[in-house]
């Protein structure tokens, strides 16, 4: 992998994304076993044009007992568009809901912020203990929410998704982010791998999870933009949203 100084990127961004990025890796590093996950050669840092602008990528991955993959996303065009993506992909065992977050800004404003625990069990419905610690959270008081594409039937209903209006509002999204992510850790690390259909089932609804977010065309056409077709095909499939295996392998 070209190892790009982690912060470089995140240094020129918006706060809000910077912030989040530093408080997702707090909380990482703070709640579960992490280990190195490298990413194929040639992704981990990426650079494209985009109309006449510079398309830069910066992957940071790990893995866990728990988690397959841990993968934070930091991406800049030009001056016009800061990213942060970030989802949690368990392990086959575990039959844990995905973690999700999406922040899109640029020049100066956040104009998506997306996240979710997203169920993957049969009935689509989230853990007791997720819908618990979740429903005990402040109520979500922003005054700008988003319409969610049709795709987004994979969400759960604990998914916010705004237009952060204010700086209070950018905090309260942060520390949502935080909250759902500490939850999650902590479920994470207290729960034993399961297997037979609970396990078949949780691989399904990751895949469903992660075929659904492979149709979303603003990120498709950004990327196709930028590196192409071909290109952008490869990266959704195999970065941003990569199936886990059908059977039994981890
Ligand atoms: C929206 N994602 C977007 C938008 C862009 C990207 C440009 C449109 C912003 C807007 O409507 O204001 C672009 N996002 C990217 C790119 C990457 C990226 C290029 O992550 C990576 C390189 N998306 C996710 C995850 C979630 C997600 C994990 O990657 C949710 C947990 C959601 N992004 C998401 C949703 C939209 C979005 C729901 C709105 C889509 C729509 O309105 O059609």
């Amino acid at each position: 992998m070209t190892v790009a100084t982690p912060s470089s990127l995140r240094e020129r961004q918006s706060p809000l994304i910077r912030r989040l990025a530093d408080a997702i890796e707090t909380v990482w590093q703070d709640n579960l076993d992490l280990t190195p996950f490298h990413l194929p050669e040639d992704l981990g840092y990426v650079e494209g044009k985009l109309e006449g602008e510079r398309l830069t990528i910066e992957n940071l991955c790990h893995q866990t007992p728990q988690f397959r993959k841990l993968h934070l996303e930091l991406a800049q065009v030009g001056k016009s568009l800061d990213i942060l993506h970030c989802v949690m992909f368990p392990r086959a065992g575990y039959a844990l809901p995905m973690f999700g977050a999406d922040i899109v800004g640029g020049r100066g404003k956040i104009g998506a912020a997306i996240v979710d625990l997203s169920p993957t069990s049969d009935d689509r419905t989230l853990p007791d203990a997720y819908r618990q610690g979740l429903s005990a959270l402040p109520r979500p008081d922003f005054s700008q929410p988003r319409d969610l594409p049709e795709w987004g039937d994979i969400f759960s209903e604990f998914c916010l998704f705004v237009r952060p209006a204010s700086p209070e509002e950018e905090d309260r999204f942060l520390e949502r982010v935080v909250s759902y992510l500490t939850l999650h850790c902590q479920q994470a690390v207290a729960m034993e791998p399961v297997i037979g259909s609970g396990r078949d089932a949780a691989i399904a609804g990751q895949r469903r999870y992660c075929a659904q977010q492979q149709q979303n065309d603003k990120t498709r056409r950004v990327l196709e933009k930028a590196f192409g077709d071909e290109w952008a095909e490869r990266y959704m499939t195999t970065v941003l949203f990569d199936l886990p295996p059908e059977s039994d392998a981890d």
